[in-house]
């Protein structure tokens, strides 16, 4: 509307600066100015058009930018969606890795250790009462791993690990009857019967020890100790790895 006034009044000074106005005639002149006029309402409609226009295009602005703040928070999401799919895969691979090596670990991870004996691999065995009291178990059932020499009679351990070792012992009313569960010279666990009223004795034992690869676990005699076996296996050693620590 501004620039409408303005138009007009520069329109208006033009009149008078028009050469030859006032030699024409009176109809000239009215005809002149409804010229002008008219020309004048189609400018103004023209500006109305444009101003028309142009809130057209301040409205299609305003829509061009709500779009694009909406496309910049779109961007973001996206970006931030991106960053916890890569940390997700990250986790993934680790996680994969990991199954990986346990996989590769349950085959070899866990030594099979065992074994399993009993005193006599032939005929009657009266063992002690002696001063080498060890005794060596020669009927092999089982020695998985040879962690037992069955010439010693010594079980020596072939990783760290937890053992499970259980032993029986048998024998008559004459002497003590017992043996002693040894770890690297010292004493663990022990069966023991004084002689008694009945014929014959028997007695086991067992526990779980904590080695470390070559430790040695054997039996003994008591000082005046005395165990029997034949091949229906009355002394018996055996052991195995619970699990390697
Ligand atoms: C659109 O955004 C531009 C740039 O941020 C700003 O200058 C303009 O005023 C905005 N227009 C509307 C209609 O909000
Ligand atoms: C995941 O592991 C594969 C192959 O193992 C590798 O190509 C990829 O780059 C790893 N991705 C990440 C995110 O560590
Ligand atoms: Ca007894």
């Amino acid at each position: 509307m501004e620039f409408g006034a303005l138009f007009l009044l520069s329109l208006m000074g033009l009149l008078f600066v028009v050469p030859g106005f006032g030699q024409r005639g009176d109809l000239d002149v009215a005809k002149w100015m409804t010229d002008k006029v008219e020309l004048m309402k189609n400018l103004e409609d023209k500006l109305r058009h444009v101003e028309r226009r142009q809130n057209n295009i301040e409205a299609l602005e305003a829509r061009l930018n709500a779009t694009v703040d909406k496309l910049m928070r779109q961007n973001a999401e996206v970006d931030q969606l991106k960053k916890e799919n890569e940390g997700l895969k990250m986790r993934l691979n680790a996680t994969e890795e990991e199954i990986d090596k346990l996989k590769q670990n349950i085959p070899k991870g866990a030594p099979q250790i065992a074994f399993s004996a009993s005193l006599a691999n032939f005929g009657e065995i009266y063992r002690g009462p002696c001063t080498d009291k060890a005794l060596i178990f020669k009927r092999v059932f089982s020695n998985s791993g040879n962690g037992y020499d069955q010439n010693t009679g010594i079980f020596t351990a072939p990783v760290n690990g937890l053992y499970f070792f259980s032993f029986s012992t048998y024998g008559y009313n004459t002497h003590d009857m017992g043996a002693i569960l040894m770890k690297n010279g010292d004493r663990q666990i022990s069966t023991y019967d004084k002689p008694s009223a009945d014929g014959s004795d028997s007695s086991s034992n067992a526990v779980v020890l904590q080695l470390v690869a070559g430790d040695k676990v054997y039996m003994e005699l008591w000082d005046n100790g005395r165990v029997f076996d034949n091949l229906n296996g009355h002394t018996t050693f055996s052991g195995f790895l619970v699990f390697p620590v």
